[in-house]
């Protein structure tokens, strides 16, 4: 049994300054408020993270939007196939495909309450299913953008989580 960790909260991540952008190859760009996230259908996913550190925290139980949901919305372009998935910490970015980021969660509240910044408040991609790794639960996201090709080039988010294990 265990908690996630505490990290420090970067400087650059202010959850005032909060908003969501589905940007790229996608036909209808769109910016989401957090209400415009709570305003829709709602799911729970429950699971145990487990950190490449050797650390698990057991039972999480996230509440977000499914991302399809916001896919609908935007609708990505015939032959998009990627995204690369950006949090309000300068220079973390994390590469996905859209078909398991249209399985993933956009958690807005972790174990009844709101997720608090320390865990990527307002709102933390959750990707579903086994084998996810820990740096793609990108915390505090702010941009998702849709790509025909792989951004292994833009995707920092396993050189920052692996260069924080000794
Ligand atoms: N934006 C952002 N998301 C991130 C990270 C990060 O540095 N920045 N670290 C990842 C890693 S490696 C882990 S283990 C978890 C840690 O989650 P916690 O801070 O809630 O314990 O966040 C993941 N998401
Ligand atoms: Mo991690």
């Amino acid at each position: 049994m265990g908690d996630l960790r505490q990290f420090d909260v970067p400087e650059s991540v202010d959850p005032d300054e909060w908003r969501l952008s589905v940007t790229g190859a996608v036909r209808h760009p769109t910016d989401f408020g957090l209400a415009d996230l709570t305003d829709l259908p709602l799911e729970t996913y429950t699971h145990d993270f487990a950190c490449a550190e050797g650390w698990v925290a057991e039972g999480l139980s996230w509440r977000g939007v499914p991302v399809a949901r916001l896919l609908e919305r935007v609708e990505p372009v015939d032959g998009s196939a990627y995204a690369l998935v950006g949090g309000m910490d300068d220079g973390y970015a994390c590469s996905i495909s859209l078909e398991r980021l249209s399985e993933a969660v956009l958690a807005v509240a972790l174990d009844g309450d709101p997720l608090p910044v320390e865990h990527g408040g307002p709102a933390r991609l959750v990707p579903t299913g086994d084998g996810a790794d820990c740096w793609e639960s990108v915390k505090w996201v702010r941009e998702l953008e849709v790509r025909e090709t792989e951004p292994t080039a833009d995707d920092t988010a396993k050189n920052v989580a692996l260069s924080r294990i000794e």
